[in-house]
């Protein structure tokens, strides 16, 4: 037998051959060796780790699949928030977008970017501590997400350690897990053979697998990995373009798209987009479209980004597929604004990856304009995560006895009157909370993932709660007992008890999700967290008037007057002060400092050029704000004053033009700390 000292050097040159084989085969795509002498090498690892347990490490390439499954996954705070995309739809709205960069930079240069192909799977952090893999995440709501960390490490194409040198001592890379294709068809064969339920689409098979609290289930089955984007970094830099960051991730072992390219201008991305959307149904995995990043670090940190999304970046989506098919039936929603949707019941059919058997088709205007008909052939249309629609009947194919489509007099949930305004598209039920299919949507979307998140109210249980009349206002959820949750359906103490803990860990939350979480009409997560920002406190908010609210960045008077309509309302007053009195809280917004009430610049509108040295633009522009001033992107005869920075762009001849007047930094800096 093999002494300690000579079996640690040989486990070692085995794990060094091994990871360097797989970094050929995952990341470099050109093996050097045949799978059986893998396998060969493999096997020879194990035995000798199975005769000295001590030199077992938690990277070695044979630790890949804990044996012990989880009772949960447990939370992960996303330091650097995961961000989303803004998306375009076609190209009008990518020139859009190279338009808007260029009036921001202030610079008339051909922008460079990184094309990137979109994978349609799910976003995930890996953590990397000097070069070992310490952390997986899923994005969650991109701050809090899951801790994957045993699921991720059972991905052949995850590196368990980094390879070769350079890498920061804290990296956390981010990227997207994904199911190839042909392993999603060879799931949903063997699903089919076991009488099981198929995956509706390889992101669904994708997000399934990864959240196992068996993590030897996702080790079955077949995922990958690539890195597009990172977050947190420490102890080391990183190079100063997005496309050379990708390359030392892909030095590192990290494995990155051969894909993506670096292009030169809108020219270049549109270019990108053709050759991607002739290639996509050869590449083996499936795509929804390509992302366009800004390849220049400090340009995209001048842009930064706007509530989810960064300015520098695009995914540009590809069209939606159509398919025809029969609409047996319409029925009406009752939406959380009482709003009725008539939606189409249709004979099932695939398209956009997906098995479809219901559409929207918006509103009765819309079933006017296209004369739809029940019993018609209609064209559906699916792009991407958009809830299907009907886009048009085939007159063609319409048969003698199709109906024509009617708007309920009655509200399909409640018997009560509908409405519908002269001039407005929306009919809506005229009950408002007392309509339980408006109290349930308001609960329902109260709990929402996105809102106060309360895990496991879903949508049968939120119908028992308002059907036992357990349940009219959101403020009730926090009143409900464990007795009461365990005589409902299907709900033993164990659920009851987890419910309570979930409505409880939910009371602590953010002031933007509570906002957002109100469900007033026209405000949406954006405009949540905008407000929150803005205003700090909900005291502050509740003291805003219309023309108050209407000076926030972004806010028009439609939104503003909704807001302040919703806030004038007593019974919202009542169960926001319910709500607070049952104990829903959270941590004092930290920008809301930066929005102090002041209001020295209050009237003037300031354009800003060039560049700063003692802040950055955005900095410059939040404290415009802050002190009640306006920002705006170009100059025009409205602006007071325009800002002057180092290397000014051509707003300035624009301002000498028009007789603005000029600021320089320093002036600027003593006007706002009058
Ligand atoms: N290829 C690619 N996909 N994708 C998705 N890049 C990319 N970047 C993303 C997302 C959500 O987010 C950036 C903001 C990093």
């Amino acid at each position: 037998m093999m002494t300690p000292d000579v079996a640690e050097r040989r486990i070692q040159s085995l794990r060094q051959q091994i990871n360097h084989h797989n970094y050929l085969y995952y990341v470099l795509d050109s093996p050097e060796i045949p799978d059986s002498e893998f396998d060969r090498l493999m096997r020879e690892l194990e035995q000798l780790e199975q005769q000295f347990p001590q030199l077992i490490t938690p990277d070695s390439p044979t630790q890949r699949v804990g044996a012990t499954p989880l009772t949960e996954f447990g939370e992960v705070r996303h330091e650097v928030p995961m961000l989303s995309l803004d998306n375009a739809f076609d190209e009008h709205e990518v020139q859009e977008f190279d338009r808007r960069l260029h009036e921001r930079l202030d610079t008339s240069a051909q922008i460079e970017y990184t094309a990137e192909p979109k994978l349609d799977g799910l976003a995930v952090s890996l953590v990397y501590e000097n070069g070992v893999l310490t952390r997986g995440a899923t994005r969650g709501d991109g701050t809090l997400g899951e801790d994957v960390t045993q699921n991720v490490r059972t991905l052949l194409s995850v590196p368990l350690r980094l390879v070769g040198t350079g890498f920061p001592r804290l990296l956390e890379a981010r990227g997207e897990i994904f199911m190839p294709k042909k392993g999603f068809e060879m799931l949903n064969a063997k699903a089919e053979k076991n009488h099981e339920k198929p995956f509706i689409n390889p992101r669904n098979a994708a997000a399934g697998s990864l959240r196992q609290l068996d993590a030897r289930i996702t080790a079955s089955r077949p995922l990958e990995f690539y890195a597009y984007a990172w977050g947190q970094v420490e102890g080391g830099r990183l190079p100063e373009r997005h496309s050379k960051v990708l390359a030392c991730f892909r030095e590192w072992g990290l494995r990155t798209n051969p894909e993506n390219r670096l292009v030169i201008g809108l020219e270049g991305c549109l270019k990108f987009y053709k050759h991607m959307a002739d290639k996509r149904d050869q590449l083996p995995y499936q795509i929804d479209g390509v992302v366009y990043k800004v390849d220049r670090l400090d340009l995209q940190k001048e842009l930064g980004f706007v509530a989810r999304a960064p300015r520098w970046a695009l995914a540009h989506k590809f069209p939606a597929e159509e398919v025809m098919t029969v609409l047996r039936a319409v029925e009406f929603q009752v939406g959380r604004t009482g709003a009725l949707t008539p939606v189409a019941r249709l004979q099932p059919v695939f398209v956009g990856g997906a098995n479809i058997s219901n559409a929207t088709l918006h509103n009765m205007d819309e079933i006017e304009r296209k004369d739809v008909r029940v019993g018609d052939t209609v064209i559906v249309r699916r792009a991407g995560d958009v809830i299907p629609e009907v886009a048009g009947v085939v007159l063609a194919k319409r048969p003698k006895n199709a109906r024509r489509v009617h708007l309920p007099l009655k509200c399909p949930v409640c018997g009560s009157k509908v409405l519908r305004i002269e001039g407005e598209a929306v009919a809506r039920c005229s009950a408002g909370l007392y309509c339980p299919a408006q109290r349930k949507e308001m609960i329902r979307h109260f709990a929402s993932r996105r809102a106060l998140d309360i895990e496991g109210l879903g949508e049968k249980l939120v119908d028992q709660l308002v059907d036992a009349g357990l349940v009219h206002t959101p403020a009730d959820l926090f009143k409900l007992t464990a007795k009461q949750l365990a005589d409902l359906e299907r709900m033993g103490d164990k659920s009851a008890d987890n419910l309570l803990q979930a409505i409880n860990k939910a009371s602590n939350t953010t002031f933007s999700r509570f906002l957002y979480a109100l469900g007033i009409r026209e405000v949406g997560e954006t405009t949540a967290l905008v407000l929150a920002r803005h205003y700090g406190s909900l005291d502050a908010l509740l003291a805003a008037d219309q023309d108050s609210l209407m000076q926030v960045p972004d806010i028009g008077p439609v939104v503003a007057a909704s807001i302040a309509s919703f806030f004038h309302e007593p019974h919202n007053l009542k169960v926001i002060r319910a709500l607070r009195e049952s104990g829903v809280r959270w941590q004092q917004q930290a920008d809301a400092k930066k929005f102090k009430h002041s209001s020295i610049l209050a009237g003037l509108t300031f354009v800003i050029t060039g560049t700063l040295s003692q802040m950055t633009r955005d900095d410059a522009k939040d404290t415009i704000l802050a002190l009640g001033g306006k920002v705006s992107g170009s100059v025009s005869k409205k602006t007071d004053y325009l800002v002057v920075g180092a290397e000014p762009g051509s707003k300035l001849a624009e301002a000498r033009r028009l007789g603005v007047a000029l600021m320089d930094e320093q002036a600027f800096l003593r006007r706002i700390k009058q």
